[in-house]
Order: structure tokens, then C-alpha cells, then sequence
């Protein structure tokens, strides 16, 4: 048996829920939010973060690293395919969403949506949003490109993970240009269980 654990407002989390209904695999879910359980994920990932899946005796902490685990578990050759090009291709988005993307939205997401104290300079707010903006247009210039999903024709693991950001972004109350070609594929994306459940489910 599979078991997450992590709030369900994490877009990391929402990340592996979505996959799952992707794999039609059933996972326990803990929330993690009695006191008490951050000892117990910081017992199994060091980094005190979730999601955390445990796997029989296994241990993994790493969205993205969890989803590439699961897919290949499964042998979803479509999620994450086995030719090293068309698999670098789904994993360069990927690792682009974990590095570049994640740390340009962070802190107007803080400000904008979680209020945060820590998160009050408007000079920072204000290119936090630029920065973020900038990087949309550039996921919408490769939608343009491929004229379907993120890394070509077919969905894949890069969606998910891309999905969710793209949820967070057009949540975020700021201001945003157009995006044709993004608004296109989140309707696509509309389409799936999985992105209506965990992902564009109304939450950031
Ligand atoms: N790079 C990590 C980031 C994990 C992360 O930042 N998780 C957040 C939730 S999205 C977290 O655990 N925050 C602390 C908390 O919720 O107590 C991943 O992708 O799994």
C-alpha cells in the first residue's frame, strides 16, 4: 500500500494526487496536521517538507522525483518515456518548474495569497510578479511550439507538475498579460479528473 504525506494545499502534494488518479492508483493520504506529525516528517525526510511517500519499507521526498518513481512504477512509458530524448524532453520542464519557476514566484505568492508577514516589500512583490510573468510567456511561447502539451504532442509528467504552477499563477491576485496559448491547454487540462480534483480544484 502507497501513503502520502502532506496538506492538500500544497501544490507539491496536489502533484502526486493528480498522478494518481492519472495511474488509477490507490494511495492512503494523510494531512499531516495533528500536532505532532512535522516530528514525524521531518523523521522521514530531512528537509522537514512534504510530500513524503512511503512504498512498503521505501522512503521518497521530492515531488517531482516521486512522480518520475511512481510513473515508472507503473511502467507509463506515456508519462515519462523510456527513449532518453523524448524523456529528457519531459524532464527538462520538470526540473525548469522545480528550479527556475518555483523561485520566481515565490515570494508575490507569499505576499499576494498567503499574507505573509516576512513577504512585505512591494520593490520585491513587484519583481517577484515580473519575473514570474516572464517565465509564463516563455511556457506560453513553447505551447505556441508544440500546439497541445508541454513537451509535444501527448500529456506527460511535465503537465502535472507545469499544471499546477499554471493553476497557482492564475490564481494569484496580480497583474498578468494574456496568454492564449496557455488558457488553450489548462482547458485541455480541464478535461482530466485529476486536474479538476487536485488541481484546478480552487485552490492556489
Ligand atoms: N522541492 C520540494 C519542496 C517541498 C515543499 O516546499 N513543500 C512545502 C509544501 S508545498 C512544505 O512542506 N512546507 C512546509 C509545511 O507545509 O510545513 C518538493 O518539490 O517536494
Amino acid at each position: 500500500m502507497l501513503t502520502l504525506l502532506g496538506k492538500p494545499t500544497s501544490v507539491n502534494v496536489r502533484k502526486v494526487l493528480w498522478l494518481c488518479d492519472e495511474l488509477a492508483l490507490e494511495i492512503a493520504h494523510r494531512p499531516m496536521d495533528a500536532p505532532g506529525d512535522a516530528q514525524a516528517v521531518r523523521a522521514r525526510n530531512p528537509n522537514g517538507l512534504v510530500p513524503v511517500l512511503i512504498d512498503g519499507e521505501a522512503v521518497l521526498w521530492e515531488s517531482n522525483t516521486i512522480c518520475r518513481y511512481l510513473a515508472a512504477r507503473q511502467q507509463r512509458h506515456d508519462l515519462l518515456p523510456v527513449d532518453p530524448l523524448a524523456r529528457a524532453r519531459v524532464e527538462q520542464w520538470m526540473d525548469w518548474q522545480a528550479t527556475d519557476l518555483n523561485s520566481a514566484w515565490r515570494y508575490a505568492f507569499m505576499a499576494r495569497v498567503r499574507g505573509s508577514a516576512a513577504h512585505t516589500d512591494e520593490a520585491l512583490i513587484a519583481a517577484s510578479g515580473a519575473d514570474w510573468n516572464r517565465l509564463m510567456t516563455l511556457l506560453d511561447a513553447q505551447l505556441v511550439h508544440t500546439g497541445a502539451f508541454v513537451a509535444g504532442a501527448d500529456f506527460t509528467l511535465a503537465d502535472i507538475v507545469l499544471g499546477l504552477s499554471a493553476n497557482r499563477w492564475r490564481m494569484t491576485p496580480m497583474t498578468r498579460p494574456d496568454l492564449p496559448a496557455i488558457d488553450a491547454w489548462v482547458a485541455r487540462l480541464e478535461t482530466r479528473p485529476g486536474y479538476r480534483a487536485h488541481g484546478g480544484n480552487g485552490i492556489p
